[in-house]
């Protein structure tokens, strides 16, 4: 079954030293010798890379070949570096400055590491399952004929063992069970510690059976060769070690070969008199330590034998802090060396003092030509990957025909219509959806393209002749993906899907909707999908309280300032059909832009009269965050400004209260996060000496300082009431600010106030005199 060991196991222990001396060197520099301006500590884990350098070691330097993807445990960060350094691909300036600006990242990131980073990580679990979606985005582009099959890669993830606490983990393996997902290997770096203690046993024996009924291969590499031999002649011995606890285990790990030899005799009695009396304190010591994720011959055999595609999770068994003075202690997740303990670990490896840098320190005259050559024939990529932008035309999109529209409606007909019209957009654009697929309105683009599935899935309800609105057949020329009712895998696959250009070289659009409130849900994969620059469209809806008789555990409130503090996501609210066909032809652009990001399209179930337009110059403001629906007088006293499907409200009241208040402008805001960036970015630019106006700062001087504004919006008032603050006009703040209820429109916008009546005595206390 298993192939022979093909690779120089020799060299491979050498270059795992030297990862671990890189590693803890790097730390230790930039912890004790590097100079510390602000007296806080720098940080690192030495003890989690130390668990990991041989299992990295066989990777890069054995198993991994040219097309593998990896997302390697986040405080493995700094092996990953000492890999770029021995291959030649990282500097020694970048190690230097580790965890400073401009250095190597604590954790390995995509967009600020000058090394190729596949998948950033940091918040656990996330970097683990995002490598099972781009695993099914490998499989989409094959499947559409964008990439050879020739040209497939492994997807590796690293992973922390109490990382897979995380749920999310979960979320992915039964959604990849779905879509049959392979070319996955996950390798658990089993030290059983997390970073408060050792882990739980409860959980022990569970990990395995819940990897296998999902469909996964799991390979246990418990013991190293020379401990699997001893044990396997001397089964009191295996009983008894197979019998301690994770704490026990590293606690003997921690206190060494005296403590091995009592606590044996103790236990084992007579037994064990003839082994002890063949170990030394020191042999007993390392021999208990030969645990599978730190032999080689071991990790070799076992990367080798997985040479199909089933996915497959490796428990590799490791001692946290192997090779260090705290190797298992409980306490050594964020602990350091001390010079004195670092000055003892560089003469036990034979680095010189001076010397520490040097790639290959301490590799004697014989076994250099060896590891050098083992470094050469590395598969891994050196460079970072081009991104692939600008592959693309983006047609110009027309807004839907219609008088009363709702934004979700429009959604759906501006996608039919781009899949009706057929292109090269069309034809990359992917959407997914957890489970909301109807009824966020994809349906209509799901009929035309179909549902993606490696395999063919009939429509069986069409076969049976049954009458229905939705096609739900799947083949692997489908261009939705169809998820599980779990928002993260929403955002991971978007993060995935968003990264195909850079991952694959080709360029998908994925489009990725939601209910509103549910973007919470899945806050975190955003985040990790936006700090990684992975773009996408996310259509939300439907959203606030406009959604009426849904109620209230389906009304959202915050998302509007939950966009407004995330970076790489632009948030566009329309209230009318024909401004978010501009933001979507825009949104589309960005995607495929080196200096794009990805947008948030906030939608609405609410059907409203469209405004008639005298010309195309509102849509240059509306891109930019608002314009002026009504223009104000340079006079005026007072201007509503009003966002989304509220604009009907707005209107009307404008229409009303212009009678007495002669210059009253109504303000469209459809993005308080591009005003808010534009108003900081125009000010970081004034200290920089340039002059040039934002563009809120542009529509709101329209009015005179002494102007007040009333500000509404489906949302937390807070999204639009900071407004006050760029010129200093009065702020009379509507909108949501406790949980919705069921209700029609009228009765809740009353009870939320949120109507005409609102905004009257919202604009008279303005400009009345308290
Ligand atoms: C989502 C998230 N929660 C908490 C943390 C803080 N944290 C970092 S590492 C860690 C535990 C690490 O244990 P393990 O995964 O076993 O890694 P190792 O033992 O190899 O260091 C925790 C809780 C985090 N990085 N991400
Ligand atoms: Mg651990």
């Amino acid at each position: 079954m298993l192939k022979p060991v093909t690779t120089d196991i020799e060299a491979l222990k050498i270059l795992d030293e030297r990862l671990r001396w890189l590693s803890a060197w790097t730390i230790h520099h930039a912890n004790h010798i590097r100079e510390n301006r602000d007296g806080l500590k720098v940080g690192g884990h030495q003890a989690s890379c130390a668990s990991m350098t041989a299992i990295m070691a066989t990777l890069y330097f054995h198993a991994l070949g040219p097309n593998d993807r990896v997302a390697v445990k986040p405080h493995a960060g700094p092996v990953l570096h000492a890999i770029h350094y021995l291959l030649g691909s990282q500097s020694r300036e970048a190690l230097e400055n580790f965890r400073g600006l401009g250095g190597a990242q604590s954790y390995p990131s995509r967009t600020k590491d000058r090394i190729p980073v596949d998948f950033s990580t940091g918040s656990v679990g996330l970097g683990v399952a995002v490598t099972l979606f781009a695993s099914l985005v490998q499989d989409y582009l094959t499947a559409h004929g964008w990439m050879d099959d020739s040209d497939r890669g492994r997807f590796v993830a690293l992973i922390g063992d109490a990382e897979l606490d995380e749920g999310n983990i979960y979320e992915a393996i039964i959604e990849g069970v779905k879509h049959d997902v392979k070319n996955l290997w996950w390798i658990v770096d089993y030290n059983r510690q997390s970073l408060d203690a050792t882990s739980a046993d409860r959980m022990f024996e569970r990990f395995d059976e819940i990897f296998r009924s999902c469909g996964w291969r799991v390979v246990e590499l418990r013991y190293g060769k020379k401990l699997s031999r001893t044990l396997d002649g001397n089964k009191a011995l295996k009983d008894w070690f197979e019998r301690l606890s994770n704490a026990e285990l590293s606690a003997l790990h921690y206190q060494g070969g005296a403590a091995w030899r009592s606590r044996i005799e103790a236990e084992l009695g007579n037994a064990a008199a003839t082994f002890l009396k063949s170990y030394n304190d020191d042999a007993l010591a390392s021999l208990f330590t030969d645990l599978g994720g730190h032999c080689m011959e071991t990790l070799v055999e076992a990367f080798d034998a997985a040479d199909d595609d089933v996915p497959t999770l490796f428990i590799a068994w490791t001692i946290k802090g192997f090779g260090l003075p705290f190797a298992g202690h409980k306490d050594n997740h964020a602990g350091l060396m001390n010079p004195t303990q670092m000055a003892a670990l560089r003469e036990s490896m034979d680095v010189r003092e001076g010397r520490e840098w040097e790639s290959l320190e301490s590799v004697g005259e014989n076994a250099r030509p060896g590891v050098e050559a083992l470094i050469e024939r590395s598969r891994v990529a050196r460079e970072k990957r081009s991104r692939a932008f600008g592959q693309v035309a983006v047609p110009a999109i027309p807004a839907p025909s219609g008088d009363e529209q709702s934004t979700q409606a429009a959604f759906g007909r501006i996608l039919l219509d781009l899949s009706k019209a057929g292109g090269d957009l069309a034809d990359r654009i992917v959407t997914t959806s957890p489970d909301v697929t109807v009824s966020t309105n994809l349906g209509a683009w799901v009929n035309q393209r179909g549902l993606f599935r490696r395999s063919e899935m009939p429509d069986i309800f069409a076969q049976a002749k049954i009458a229905s609105a939705q096609k739900w057949a799947a083949s692997n020329e489908g261009q939705h993906i169809e998820l599980g009712i779990a928002e993260s895998n929403l955002f991971l696959m978007l993060a995935a899907a968003g990264l195909s250009g850079d991952l694959f070289g080709e360029r998908l659009f994925p489009i990725g909707t939601l209910y509103d409130p549910f973007i919470a849900r899945g806050l975190d994969a955003l985040n990790y999908a936006c700090y990684q620059d992975a773009r996408f469209l996310l259509v939300a809806t439907p959203s606030g309280i406009t959604l009426g008789p849904e109620g209230g555990a389906h009304q959202s409130i915050n998302p509007p300032l939950i966009a407004l503090g995330q970076p790489g996501l632009r948030h566009y609210e329309p209230a009318y059909a024909d401004e978010l066909a501009a933001m979507m032809e825009e949104g589309f652009r960005l995607i495929d832009d080196p200096a794009g990001e990805s947008t948030y399209l906030r939608l609405s179930t609410r059907s409203i009269r469209q405004v008639e337009r005298a010309d195309d110059g509102w849509r240059e403001g509306a891109l930019s965050g608002g314009y002026w629906l009504r223009e104000p007088a340079p006079n005026a006293e007072a201007a509503i400004v009003a966002m989304g499907a509220v604009m009907p409200e707005a209107l009307a009241a404008w229409d009303e209260l212009s009678e007495d208040i002669p210059g009253l402008g109504l303000l469209a805001v459809t993005s308080p996060d591009l005003l808010h960036r534009g108003w900081t970015v125009a000010q970081a630019a004034r200290w920089g000496g340039q002059r040039k106006p934002s563009h809120v700062e542009q529509l709101l001087s329209r009015l005179p300082p002494s102007a007040g504004l009333v500000t509404i919006a489906d949302a937390a008032p807070a999204s639009l009431s900071w407004l006050g603050g760029v010129l200093g006009q009065r702020v009379a703040p509507l909108g949501v600010e406790k949980f919705g209820q069921t209700g029609s429109l009228a009765d809740l916008y009353a009870t939320y106030r949120l109507d005409g009546d609102a905004i009257t005595k919202a604009v008279a206390e303005l400009l009345l005199p308290a």
